[in-house]
């Protein structure tokens, strides 16, 4: 077996090193996971329920412990990494109440009974990427378990430690053994498995555009179901009747939040003209007040990106013709660092402005009306989040239902709410996660005609 190491981001250093799993113990696990399902499905869905909550008991009882794992595995500030791990909780919660409420329906036929069942699928891949390794996991196996499928889950190469326990608390919370698996290994090797064996009946990734393609293309061999979560370039809209002080001072946490490590940053703030100068005054004090340090601080509101070869790649943005407007601070010494930084682009072509960055630096950009804002906003390929920000309901709406995006918010930057569903339009991904329907995306519904 080989080893990968994991570094601590804020520090370079190592602090663990895990097996990597290879193709015949991922089909192993996988079969495993076949056979668990047989049991699983049968269990009463007041049982599995009841499992459900005991896992999401065990998460809370270990929550800071979760945390503080967070903090080494992928240099998350402790505040974020605590809302993380009790996001997983929220999402078991939640998904507890699923498996007593599966309706089917009752539809009327002539000559007999018609009604409706939602089966579980079977084995379901769950691929997850480093920037959220313990939400983004748990928006998969949650409701996939909760509908009676069995989950095996890749962590990222990057960021296996929460992961690995988290698969060791559902077993410490009664789950039967192989219907959650944690597979540490390399996305060509393990993920590729999930896309290729037939029993895996349902695919869920969340990455990067490009991988999110190649998976998409290799499930369609098998009819196999997919779920994408992928890039974004999301908009902040800002119009000269909005509360401008307020939209300055939160624009930063609405980008730079994970470090800009988040898909649903809004890499691109559109300021209506005649207050661009204003918000600009405003948001150079808020960009300069970001805390970037020490992530284990209390206080500390940006850490470092994940990785050295991810700060080059952030960095390449920044092209020697670059206007840069201004930028935060960043702490001296090891840590994969780089301040929060604001550019203003020269044209719609801009790099900046047309690829995901996936770190912190912002593009702000002026507009001319509300046609011009949407526009703008919707020139891009990707389509998941974005804010609004004015004192016009009328506007807030017209241009919440103009703007080609998943997930919108008005006069606030918030995204993800395990209640409510959450994914992409365009090339953001395919499918939804979260919110009231979640279970249902792990099943078939099959329609059963008894006649009488
Ligand atoms: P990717 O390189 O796409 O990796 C994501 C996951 O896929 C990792 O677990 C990776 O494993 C695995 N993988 C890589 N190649 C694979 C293959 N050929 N077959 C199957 N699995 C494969 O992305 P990343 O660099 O980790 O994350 C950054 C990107 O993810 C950004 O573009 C970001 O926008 C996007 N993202 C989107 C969302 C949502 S919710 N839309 C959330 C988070 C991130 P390894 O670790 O071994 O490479």
């Amino acid at each position: 077996m080989t080893t990968a190491q994991v570094i601590n981001p804020a520090t370079e250093q190592v602090v663990a090193r895990v097996e990597l799993v290879g193709e015949a113990e991922t089909d192993a696990a996988i079969e495993r996971a076949r056979r668990a399902g047989v049991a699983w499905r049968e269990v009463a869905p007041g049982d599995r329920a009841r499992l459900l909550r005991r896992f999401a008991e065990a998460v809370e009882a270990d929550l800071e412990a979760l945390a503080q794992l967070e903090v080494a595995n992928s240099g998350h500030t402790i505040g974020n990494a605590r809302w993380e791990a009790g996001n997983v909780r929220d999402v078991l919660h939640y998904s507890a109440g699923m498996p007593e409420r599966l309706l089917g329906n009752q539809i009327p036929v002539a000559g007999g009974v018609d009604v409706t069942f939602h089966e579980p699928l079977g084995v379901v891949g769950v691929i997850v990427p480093w920037n959220f390794p313990m939400p983004i996991a748990a928006w998969g196996f949650g409701p996939a378990l909760a509908a009676g499928n069995t989950v095996v889950l890749k962590p990222a190469e990057l960021t296996p430690l929460t992961a690995i326990r988290l698969g060791e608390l559902a077993l410490e919370a009664g789950l039967p053994e192989h219907v959650f698996q944690v597979l540490p290994g390399k996305g060509s090797v393990v993920g590729q498995r999930f896309v290729t064996h037939p029993a895996v009946r349902k695919v869920v990734f969340t990455g990067s555009t490009e991988v999110g393609t190649q998976i998409m293309a290799g499930c369609a061999r098998q009819v196999k179901r997919v779920t994408l979560e992928l890039g974004g370039k999301s908009a902040n809209i800002v119009f000269a009747d909005a509360d401008l002080a307020r939209a300055a001072a939160t624009a930063p946490y609405g980008v730079f939040d994970n470090a800009g490590q988040d898909c649903c940053a809004r890499s691109r703030i559109l300021v209506q003209r005649s207050v661009f100068d204003k918000f600009l005054e405003l948001l150079e004090p808020a960009v300069r007040g970001v805390k970037v340090g020490d992530p284990a601080h209390e206080d500390t509101e940006m850490g470092p990106l994940i990785s050295a070869a991810h700060r080059e790649r952030v960095a390449a943005f920044i092209e020697p013709s670059t206007k840069v407007a201004f930028t935060g601070e960043r702490p001296d010494g090891p840590g994969f660092w780089y301040p929060p930084t604001v550019v203003l682009p020269d044209a719609p072509t801009d790099r900046v402005l047309t690829e995901e960055v996936f770190g912190p630096v912002v593009a702000v950009l002026p507009f001319e009306d509300e046609a011009d804002a949407v526009r703008i906003a919707n020139d891009t390929e990707y389509g998941l989040s974005g804010s609004i920000w004015t004192s016009d309901v009328g506007r807030a709406l017209r241009v919440s239902r103009a703007v080609e995006a998943g997930n919108l918010s008005v006069n606030s930057h918030s995204s993800v709410r395990y209640w409510t569903p959450f994914g992409g339009f365009k090339q953001s991904g395919l499918g939804r996660e979260l919110g009231p329907d979640a279970a249902r995306a792990f099943t078939e519904t099959k329609n059963v005609f008894i006649a009488t």
